[in-house]
């Protein structure tokens, strides 16, 4: 823990580097390094007590809230609505030990270095990991409780790409999943919120630039799809008269580029992530396909739009292959902009460390997308090493992760201290 020239404080990098490593053992595959912690997997919660004693040993006192959230307070002079700094814990599978845990272990760092400087911040600050952040059940369910966007018959029906159930996974780790209802906050029960999170793409390396400053995140919309045929044998069915689910498959992945250029803009993606064959047996023909569909850009209406077209594209091919073409909506995650003033003072803040930035828009889904329902919210990005994330080799610098810490901290002590009476 050091503070600069002109007194302010810096975090200590080596403390935050050695909470990254170790937070990463947990879920990790040791032969391949990728992490992976599903929300409410087993490797999930173990890591949200890891995280909580982290808590208690910063001078937090931590807990779960009615969605699995972990909550860390820190109490400030004076009892106002505290500033919320965090992120996620949960991962992909076998995804990277950056994604979500820098935005986490450095506010947790943040206090850290608070309180080793005997600095009381105005306001309490509470270090928040959102539960579920990767959208395991659809969406983002413990930024959603927070925000009050959940409903009963959601938390029922949620299921993930396997079929297993939200609420039979959260009652396995002993939680209630309808208190999750209870984990809905008041917009003036918060001050702020505050993120900062790896880029996840190449821009910032590219640009050389030390800092993104997130003004928008792109909306998330994440679909199962179903293309039924006929299971028939491979060898004695001429090729014109088959119901190919296979077929009707590949001749949507055919399309996915027209989609884009037609209906979409330059921040649209379509993403066909996983696929099952059935029966799925090298001599019969597929009867059946089910796959994942994730559409996301920066506007509603070009989402909507990408969506109506997948649609529209999908019955043609059902059509053309005597196919029966269904799916379900997992999610519709609307895009979000963040605070434009709290952007500013992450960037006032950039500026005074010498370090340099850029305004960018977040392909990737975020925590702050939803906080910006409920409160002012800002995200920032450090660079990932050739754009990567999602994968093993997922990385960033050390000191690109120090960077992205100190202008957190500072940020989180200026807003924080925000009304602070001035004394005579
Ligand atoms: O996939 C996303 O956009 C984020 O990582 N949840
Ligand atoms: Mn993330
Ligand atoms: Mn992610």
């Amino acid at each position: 823990m050091t503070t600069d020239s002109s007194s302010e404080p810096l975090i200590d990098i080596d403390r935050l580097k050695r909470d990254i490593l170790e937070l990463a053992k947990i879920g990790q595959d040791p032969a391949t390094r990728g992490v992976t912690r599903l929300g409410f997997s087993d490797a999930d919660m173990q890591a949200r007590s890891w995280l909580m004693t982290r808590i208690a040993d910063a001078g937090g006192s931590a807990g779960l809230d009615g969605a699995g959230n972990v909550v860390g307070r820190f109490a400030g002079a004076a009892d106002l609505p505290p500033v919320l700094v965090g992120s996620h814990i949960d991962s992909v599978p076998a995804g990277g030990m950056f994604d979500g845990t820098l935005g986490v272990l450095a506010g947790v760092e943040a206090m850290r270095t608070l309180g080793d400087l005997n600095r009381t911040l105005h306001r309490p600050v509470e270090v928040i990991a959102f539960a579920d952040e990767e959208g395991r059940f659809g969406g983002m369910f413990g930024a959603q409780a927070v925000c009050g966007q959940l409903t009963a018959d959601w938390i029922h029906n949620a299921h993930d790409v396997d079929g297993i159930r939200l609420a039979d996974a959260m009652q396995a780790q002993g939680l209630d999943p309808m208190a999750a209802l209870d984990a809905a906050r008041r917009p003036d029960d918060i001050h702020a919120y505050l993120e900062l999170h790896i880029e996840q793409g190449p821009v910032l390396e590219q640009e050389r630039k030390n800092i993104g400053l997130v003004d928008g995140i792109a909306g998330v919309f994440k679909w199962i799809v179903r293309l039924v045929g006929k299971a028939a044998h491979a060898g004695t069915s001429p090729m014109h008269m088959r119901s190919d689910a296979f077929m009707g498959l590949a001749d949507f992945a055919h399309e996915i580029s027209r989609i884009i250029e037609e209906d979409g803009s330059a921040h649209s993606r379509l993403t066909v992530g996983k696929v099952e064959l059935l029966p799925g047996n090298p001599h019969t023909i597929p009867g059946e396909v089910i796959f994942s569909l994730v559409g996301r850009d920066m506007s509603p209406q070009v989402m909507s739009d990408l969506a109506d077209s997948c649609r529209k594209v999908l019955s043609a091919i059902a059509r053309r292959h005597h196919l029966k073409f269904e799916f379900e909506q997992l999610s519709w995650l609307e895009p979000q902009g963040c605070d434009a003033g709290l952007l500013q003072v992450f960037e006032d803040h950039a500026d005074r460390l010498g370090l340099s930035h850029l305004h960018m828009p977040s392909g990737a889904g975020h925590d702050t997308q939803f906080m910006a329902c409920l409160t002012r919210a800002a995200l920032i990005f450090v660079p990932s090493v050739g754009g990567t994330s999602h994968a093993p080799d997922e990385w960033t610098h050390w000191v690109d992760a120090e960077n992205g810490a100190n202008v957190l901290l500072r940020t989180l002590a200026a807003v924080a201290d925000e009304g602070t009476p001035k004394t005579a």
